[in-house]
């Protein structure tokens, strides 16, 4: 059912308004990233390294000409117009990649466009293969909030919410386009990483039994039993969509991100997962998002490197 795993689907995302801190004030930057691991080589080592065939229309994304004349804040969200649009446009990208058997990596942006990447997947294989694809989300945070839940109000901390249909909405223009074909199962999720979760999140990762991997789980058992596991509970043959959070890293690898929380994985820990999913050839997407080059200069270079380092190994550069 595997895509061919020479044919790579790249879609650029630079939108950054899921992590907005104020409608006026958006925290600048992560736009920035899908052009900055570019310069760094990023297509050219597909091509040439990993002897990939790459299909990428050449342009990173702003989707300016979806931007609302007015995108008041809603059910607590900010600039929710702005992100259900961009992420439809999104979803549609990756849609068409997916189903044209690619293995589609998707550079970001934000968390928030997740929700596009990963209900384009959804949709395409169902349709293709009729399976349900599983997700790996590999981050230091549970972006499980509902709107509701939400203190911030950054859709970028929601976006698994609605994807598994725990955070629903009838207005088409603020995420209403999501139907079940989009939609992820929360018994097909596991996350890796976590060790910043909000109260609410807590409540919602009890409550629906889902699978978490966290910071604490690491430690104890090291990162080749969590693999195991993970992939152990998503079942062999399953087609996986990796999404990772570059803040999944600790700071001290990946400073350049705008919610770095001390106590992550080590490059290493970031990379051997990668490779562990490569390892199945069930690998069918591949998100990687909320480096932001502009927040540390010092450390920009640090971050960018250690992202081209996370998708080379999930496509199988470092398996002999
Ligand atoms: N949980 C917080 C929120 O909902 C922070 C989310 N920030 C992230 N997520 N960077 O990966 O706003
Ligand atoms: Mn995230
Ligand atoms: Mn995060
Ligand atoms: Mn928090």
């Amino acid at each position: 059912f595997l895509p061919n795993r020479h044919d790579l689907g790249v879609v650029a995302v630079g939108f950054s308004g899921g992590q907005a801190r104020t409608n006026s004030c958006p925290k600048p930057g992560v736009d920035a990233a899908p052009m900055a691991l570019i310069e760094a080589g990023l297509i050219k080592q597909l091509e040439e390294d990993l002897e990939k065939k790459v299909t990428y229309d050449g342009k990173v994304h702003a989707y300016s000409e979806l931007l609302p004349t007015e995108d008041p804040d809603y059910r607590g969200m900010k600039r929710p117009k702005f992100a259900s649009a961009v992420t439809k446009e999104v979803s549609e990208q990756v849609y068409t990649h997916a189903k044209a058997g690619k293995l589609v990596v998707t550079l970001g942006g934000d968390h928030s466009i997740a929700i596009g990447t990963v209900s384009g997947t959804a949709k395409a294989i169902r349709e293709r293969l009729g399976r349900e694809i599983a997700v790996i989300w590999v981050d230091a945070h549970a972006d499980i909030n509902t709107p509701e839940t939400s203190d911030s109000g950054n859709i970028h901390g929601m976006p698994v919410a609605f994807l598994t249909g725990l955070a629903t909405e009838d207005r088409e223009d603020v995420f209403g386009w999501l139907k079940p074909e989009h939609r992820l199962s929360t018994k097909k999720l596991v996350y890796i990483g976590l060790r910043d979760i909000d109260k609410g999140e807590k409540k919602i990762l009890r409550e629906h039994g889902i699978k978490a991997f966290s910071m604490h789980d690491v430690d104890r058992h090291g990162i080749g039993k969590i693999m195991d596991m993970a992939l152990g509970w998503i079942g062999s043959d399953t087609p996986i969509h990796l999404s990772f959070d570059i803040d999944a890293l600790d700071p001290i690898y990946a400073p350049s991100t705008g919610t770095a929380v001390r106590g992550g994985l080590t490059l290493r820990e970031g990379d051997f997962i990668c490779e562990c999913v490569a390892e199945t050839g069930s690998l069918i997407a591949l998100d990687l998002v909320e480096v932001n080059p502009s927040l540390d200069e010092q450390g920009a270079s640090d971050t960018v490197r250690a992202g081209l380092s996370i998708v080379r190994c999930a496509l199988g550069d470092t398996l002999l």
